[in-house]
């Protein structure tokens, strides 16, 4: 159980309801290590206030970690982290024009002094896995709990191929 249970630890953002289908398994991902999560919109370019609001109040409000996933001219990522000190990882949306190309440049191509760990176009899985190894850092029950997830996704693959061969 992460060290913090009164709020939120993770923002999970995305510049617009669209993204919800691509952003949701990150939802899971926390969700299966009891994370407590705040999920909202949050536009870089239609709601640039809120998003400097959000970036700029999130440590204060005890989240720990920012997951932000957009689409296209995707900002959000290297927006949010500009404005706060927090660890974002930023989420390429694919749309239906350039395969998530244009997301995944757009986030990955940070300038020196801003980063934003990306995770693979469409990632969002990965990006709730990553911010709970974040918060594992300084959670050795969260630790554990993610060796014994690595654990069983070994078995997984196993069996698999146990499956395979028989
Ligand atoms: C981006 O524009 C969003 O992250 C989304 O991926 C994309 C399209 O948004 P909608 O037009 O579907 O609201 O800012």
């Amino acid at each position: 159980m992460a060290e913090n249970v009164s709020g939120p630890l993770v923002g999970l953002i995305m510049g617009s309801d669209s993204d919800w289908p691509t952003m949701e398994s990150a939802a899971t991902a926390l969700g299966e290590f009891d994370i407590p999560f705040e999920v909202g919109v949050v536009s870089a370019h239609r709601t640039p206030q809120r998003m400097l609001d959000y970036a700029k109040s999130a440590a204060g409000r005890g989240i720990k970690v920012i997951i932000a996933g957009a689409g296209g001219a995707a900002h959000l990522p290297g927006m949010v982290a500009s404005a706060t000190p927090l660890p974002v990882i930023g989420v390429p949306v694919p749309l239906k024009h350039l395969d998530g190309m244009d997301s995944l440049l757009s986030i990955v191509q940070m300038p020196a002094g801003v980063p934003v760990a990306t995770v693979s176009i469409g990632g969002a899985h990965n990006a709730g896995l990553l911010a709970v190894r974040i918060l594992a850092a300084s959670d050795p029950a969260l630790r554990t709990r993610m060796v014994e997830f690595q654990a069983n996704l070994e078995q997984l693959v196993l069996a698999k191929d146990d499956a395979l061969r028989t």
